[in-house]
Formats: C-alpha cells, structure tokens, sequence
C-alpha cells in the first residue's frame, strides 16, 4: 500500500488561537486515538474541519492555521458559518443522525439542507483529491461524509477507498423514508471496502442495497457493474492499555496528587462501606436513553427501599449539540427528572443522583470507572458504545457490573453483561437490583471474560484489521478484473477480427445486447442493437446467430428484416438466416403438466413471480418480486423442482432472476457447436452473461473469443461491465471490415 489517508469531519486537533498563532489541542476520543496510529504509520495525511468557521479567521490565520496543521500531516478543509449550520448541524443532525437512530419523528426534510451537504460533502472530496497521489488508499470516516466515496471514485478510480459508519445502518424500512436515499446509498458505494460496528448494520445495508439498486450480493461481496464492493463488521474498539494504566495509576496516586473529585468519591465511601455507586457518561442525546435511566432508577429505588441513602447514580452528560430543538427539550426534561428524583429520595446527608452537565478531563473520567460499582448503560439506539468497554477497561481488581442496553452495537460483544431492554424500566430497576447483589465470584468471572475479549481487539487491531481488509479488497478486485476486456485487449480483439475472412458471431440476447426489463416483452431490440446487427450481418464474413432462451416468435418479429441466424430456447429450434425453422433434436413436453402446478404455487406465494411458457421449457421469472422474498422463493423452488425431476431427463437452469426447467440435453453449447459443424470458421465469437451461456464458453473451441457480461466468476476468457461495453465492443468490430 501506498499512502493511507485519513478523512473525517473533524481532525484530530482543534486549531485555538493564542496571541498572534494558532494551537493545536488534540482531541480526544476513540477515533482520533485509534487513526493517529495508523496515518502516521502509512505516511499519510489526515483531512478535516479545524472547528473554527472561516468567518473567524482574519488576515493570514488561514494560512497560519494550515501551516500549523501541516506540522501534524493534517490538511484543513475549511467551512463558513452557513455550512456548518446547514451541513453539520441540518442534514446531519437533523436527518441522517435520528432517521439511522430511528427516531422518525425528529427527521427534518429541508431541501436547502441537503443541497449544502452535497456541497460539503464535495469540499472534503476536493481536499482529498488535492493530496491523493497515484495508487494512495484513503479511509473516510462517517455518517457526515456519505456521499464523498462516489465523489472521489469518479475522478480517480484508482485510489482505494474505505468507509466506517460510526452509527447504525438502519433497516431498510426506515432508510427507505429518504428522499434522497438513492444518492446516499449510491454516494456509499463510491467506496471499496465498507465497514459497520455489528452484522446487524451489515445485513440492514445489504438489504437496502438489493432493494433500491438491485445490485447482487454473494456473502459480503457486492457485485456493482464494473467492480466488486466488499462489506464487513468492524466493531471498534478503544485504548484499552491507556485506561487499564491510567486506572493503576489513580490507586497509586499520594494524597496531594488527587483531585478534588477523587477526594469527594473517597469521602463518600469512607462514611459507609456498604454505600455504592452507580455510573454513567454520555453526551446528552436523545438517543442516549437518559430519561428511561432516570425512570428506571426512581423505580429501583422505589421498589427496593433499602438501597435508599445508600445508592447514588453519578450521571455525567456532556453537552451536545446545544442549539437544536430536540436537544433543548431533553435538557429540560433530564433536568426536571433529576430534580424530581433528588427531591423525592434524597436526604441532608444523601444525594440519589450527582448530575454533572459538563466535560471533565480525562483522569477524572477514570477516577469515575474506577469508583462505580455498577456501569448503566441504557441507550434506545447507539452505534458501539465505547463507554462500556472504557468501564470495562478501567477496572483494575476485575469487579464491577456492566448493565447494558441491547440496541448498544456492544451488547453483541458483551454477552457477560447483564443485558436489558431500554424501554423496560422495572427490568432496568431489577438488574440494578440483581447488579448490586452479585456476587464478588460472579462479577470477576464475567469482567475478566470481558477484559479479555476488550483487550485483543482493541482500537489498533480494530484499524489494522480494516487496512488489512483493504489490501484484500484491492486483491479480490484485481482477481475479478484480471479478464475484463481493456482498451489493449479490445484492440488485439478487432485486429484478429479483421485479419480474418470467416468468423462466427453468437450474441446472446438478454443481458447482453439489451438490458432487463421488468417484463421481457418490453426489452425489445433499440435503434441502437439494431444499427449494429445490420452493419454486422453487412459483412459477408460474418455469420452474426441471436443464441437465446426466448421463444420463436419473439426474436422473428424483433429481427424480421435482418440476415442473422436464431437459435432459441437454449438451442432446440434453429433458424439460418430467414430459412425455415429447424428443431435439433426430438423431444417431447409432456412432462410440463407435471411440472406447472409447483410453478404456480410459488407464483401465489410470490407477489410479482410469473411463469412464461416456452414450447420445451418452463420458466419461473421473479425479477419483479420483492428482492430478498425472491431469492428465498428461487432457492426453495429449485430444492422442490430437484426431487420432482428425479429420473426425467430434464434440467434446472438457473439464469438472470429467472429459474427454467426444460428438457434435458439442450443447451446453447451444444446448439452453438451444431450450428458451427465443420465450416473452418477463423475466427469465433461468443458473448452472453448467465448460466446458460457458460454451456457455449466451455464448449466452443479453444480459438474462440468468448466474453462474460458482469464481474463474476466465469469460464469466459473475457469479461466486459455492461450491455454498454458489449455495444462498444461490437461497434469497433462493426466499423472494420
Ligand atoms: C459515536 C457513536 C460509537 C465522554 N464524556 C467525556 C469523554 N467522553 C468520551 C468517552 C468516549 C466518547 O467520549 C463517547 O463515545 P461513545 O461511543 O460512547 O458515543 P458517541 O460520542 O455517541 O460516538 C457511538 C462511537 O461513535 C465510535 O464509533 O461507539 O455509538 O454514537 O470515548 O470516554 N471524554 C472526556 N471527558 C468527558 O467528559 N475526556
């Protein structure tokens, strides 16, 4: 790998001004800890917003600002007033960030909003576009950044391209709501490698994938016309030696070295032994789940009245996105909570919950995982979570409980926790209960389990294992190009083409001159197709054949007028240039009055499925069936069709969104080298690009030029992307004479 890239809203630094220059903080968080390991290692540069608007920089402080930044390999991309208001904090906050959390009711559809995130999101691509040298990886980060992997993609194909999700990919029905869904989606798979927290993520976006562009899927490939995508889960994780030795070190801190809050925690346990502490630290976000805490815990106490006066639950919420409506009316309602709660239980010498609305350093961050008995942690929807493993990690002595909500993408990675439902507050009030009771034995097994599993895969790992995928991607692509048909191959291709005087031309139909429609009926031939099988079949060298699974009579009407031969229904009929029909070899079908009710029966349990009748073959289409329903119809049909043509010589094919059944022995292989017979051709060429026409790659002579439609795995020598390239390719031929 060349250089590895970094790009994100933010940077990792925020730029301050101090006197006449500006410095640089560095931001903390997981991101900006685990990709500072990697960009430095790769060499590469680190892309992003420096948190001030360029309305805030006077005279040459942009300059300043960059250069300052350039010392850390970082690269500004700069943003005024209205961007950030109408990208950041509208289509990203006020769309993207609750429709992914599934918060419907708080998505705002504003036009205005969305043109300026295309905008933004064209700014970042520009920057990394002006620091992406020949063959530079670049990993791009975020819910804020969708869009930018089509944009870099289009203008340099040959960079790889990696893209996190920090939050969940919802299911498709709510991803769906979007007007703009296409563009996003489409904007995503600019990229080569995509990565999500949890399979869950995964599995929703391949769903939506399929749904709204039809693209085929094999394990966690994505088949986009001229490449593979790969998909994956990544669950991040964080520093864990930096809080495991951060949290050693606060117990060995002297007396004038803590800090005042160490020393409030230490006082507070000092008046009883049996007191505890519950914790919990999030940005105050709707998506958080703090009022449900709040509730959960009045209840607890409630119902468990001999934790009163003993029980505190530090709270620490750090402000967020302070200037959006939903967020003010959750402070308000967390306030008031807070307030009732105090007010209700506690006492002169007891407070039930500390509420801290602020952030704290670092240290006392792990003087609070260090002092709490118990972590609670109760979003209605969050992507990872990364306090959990933070607590996790903290915990020097191995006790300690982790309550955690099961819409956490951690929960998947923390089975030893004990696992509520949010939205369930006397459950969350008896875990408190069942935490607090658990005993010593039982919370060091699960949190040495879950140290362990927190330590192996942490943030480093995390990224490396995402570069390693990326090298992987670019391998598997190679592989599946290594027989697409490029400018030099394509030139080699017309020049033994016009060195010859007799050549033989199949062209499938479907899929290959012409592009799928909804209904077969409608993809008849375009002014295009037809321009050039005329000037094809004008060369008396060729002898252009239409080798299709179609019926006679369409392709006579389509082709009436024009001198090419037609094999069809994968090569029981055959007609040489306007002669008469000719069947190839006998055959019967009796057999399709046996065969048809099982057809029929998953058309009616498949809304969209139809059956076409052929004179020899049956043929279950479910292009137009809801995508996922159809392939499991398509698998199950082919199970039951495998037992009912037991001992009949008939055969299953399985095409483009079409399964047939038909009679056995036909195939356009066997047909194609019927139709060649002993005429010296010099040169062949085969194109075609399902299933049924691997019968013909494998089959023709060795000479023969055969070309697959689609980046799949084919016995086809070549491969083109597209019924476009199939066009081109035959028109360079067509033009030589
Ligand atoms: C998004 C996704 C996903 C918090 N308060 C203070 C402070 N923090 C640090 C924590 C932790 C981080 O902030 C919060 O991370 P989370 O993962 O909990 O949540 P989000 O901010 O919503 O992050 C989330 C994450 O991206 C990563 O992909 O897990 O699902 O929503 O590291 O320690 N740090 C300091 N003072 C504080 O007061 N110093």
């Amino acid at each position: 790998m060349n250089k590895l890239h970094i790009l994100s809203n933010r940077l990792p630094f925020n730029a301050n001004k101090s006197g006449d220059d500006f410095q640089l903080t560095p931001s903390v968080g997981g991101l900006a800890t685990g990709m500072k390991s990697i960009y430095k290692k790769y060499n590469g540069n680190w892309i992003g917003w420096p948190g001030i608007a360029e309305e805030d920089l006077k005279g040459d402080d942009r300059h300043k600002i960059d250069k300052a930044l350039a010392r850390e390999n970082c690269v500004s991309v700069h943003l005024t007033m209205q961007d950030v208001q109408l990208f950041y904090e509208g289509f990203s906050n006020n769309t993207i960030w609750p429709l992914f959390h599934y918060f419907n009711e708080f998505v705002e559809y504003d036009q205005e909003t969305w043109d300026a995130y295309v905008e933004v999101n064209q700014k970042f691509a520009n920057a990394a576009l002006d620091v992406l040298g020949e063959g530079d990886t670049i990993w791009v980060h975020d819910y804020q950044l969708l869009l930018v992997p089509q944009m870099i993609k289009e203008k340099r194909p040959d960079v790889t391209i990696g893209f996190f999700l920090h939050i969940p990919f919802p299911s498709y029905e709510v991803f769906r709501i979007l007007p703009w869904r296409n563009e996003l989606i489409k904007g995503m798979l600019g990229a080569d490698l995509l990565g999500f927290h949890t399979y869950d993520y995964e599995r929703h976006f391949f769903s939506t994938v399929r749904r709204l562009l039809g693209l085929e899927i094999n394990f966690n490939k994505i088949h986009c016309e001229d490449r593979i995508i790969l998909a994956d889960a990544f669950p991040m994780g964080i520093d864990y030696d930096k809080f495991m030795n951060a949290s050693i070190n606060v117990k060995h801190k002297l007396l004038q070295e803590k800090s005042e809050l160490q020393l409030e925690l230490e006082k507070y346990f000092l008046i009883s032994p049996n007191r505890k502490l519950i914790l919990s630290i999030d940005r105050l976000d709707y998506t958080k789940g703090i009022p449900n805490r709040l509730k959960a815990f009045s209840i607890f106490l409630e119902k468990y009245p001999e934790y009163q006066g003993r029980v505190s639950l530090v709270m620490l919420a750090v402000p967020s996105r302070g200037n959006v409506d939903q967020y003010k009316k959750l402070k308000e309602q967390v306030d008031g909570l807070v307030g009732y709660i105090n007010g209700k239980f506690g006492k002169v010498n007891y407070t039930p919950i500390w509420y801290f609305y602020r952030s704290m350093p670092f240290e006392n961050l792990i003087e609070l995982y260090n002092a709490s008995d118990v972590a609670l942690i109760t979003p209605v929807r969050d992507g990872m979570n990364l306090v959990a493993k933070e607590y996790v990690a903290s915990r020097v002595n191995k006790t300690g409980v982790v309550i955690l909500s099961e819409m956490a993408g951690v929960s998947k990675e923390m089975g030893e926790a004990i696992n509520i439902n949010p939205n369930n507050f006397n459950e969350i009030a008896d875990s408190i209960h069942q935490a607090l009771e658990m005993p010593i034995d039982e919370q060091r097994s699960r949190m040495s389990t879950m140290q362990e599993r927190i330590k192996r895969y942490d943030v480093f790992k995390w990224a490396a294992e995402f570069v390693k995928s990326l090298e992987k991607v670019e391998g598997i692509q190679q592989q599946f190009n290594t027989k697409k048909i490029t400018s030099s191959i394509q030139k080699l291709i017309v020049g033994d083409y016009s060195d010859t005087k007799k050549r033989a031309i199949f062209l499938d139909y479907d899929g290959t001159l012409s592009g799928f429609k909804a209904n077969p009926q409608d993809a008849f031939p375009d002014d295009e197709v037809l321009d050039i099988v005329k000037k094809l079949t004008a060369d008396d060298k060729n002898e252009v054949t239409i080798i299709s699974g179609r019926d006679r009579e369409t392709l006579e009407k389509w082709f009436k007028g024009y001198d090419v031969n037609l094999i069809v229904e994968h090569g029981v009929w055959t007609r040489v240039r306007g002669g008469k029909w000719k069947m190839l070899q006998q055959i019967n079908a009796d057999w399709k009055e046996n065969i048809r009710p099982a057809l029929e029966s998953f058309v009616d349990r498949t809304p969209g499925a139809f059956i076409e009748e052929k004179n020899y073959s049956l043929v279950w289409h479910y292009r137009k069936a809801e995508p996922e329903q159809g392939v499991l119809r398509a698998n199950e049909l082919k199970d039951e069709l495998t037992n009912l043509i037991a001992n009949h010589n008939l055969e299953i094919m399985e095409g483009n969104k079409v399964i047939e059944v038909k009679s056995g022995g036909i195939n356009k292989g066997a047909a194609a080298m019927r139709f060649l017979g002993n005429k010296d051709f010099e040169f062949i060429l085969a194109i075609g690009d399902d299933w049924t026409d691997e019968y013909m790659f494998r089959e023709l002579p060795e000479m023969a030029v055969t070309v697959k439609v689609g980046m799949v795995n084919t016995a086809a020598k070549f491969k083109v992307e597209s019924v476009e390239a199939v066009r081109k390719l035959l028109k360079s031929l067509a033009e030589k004479r």
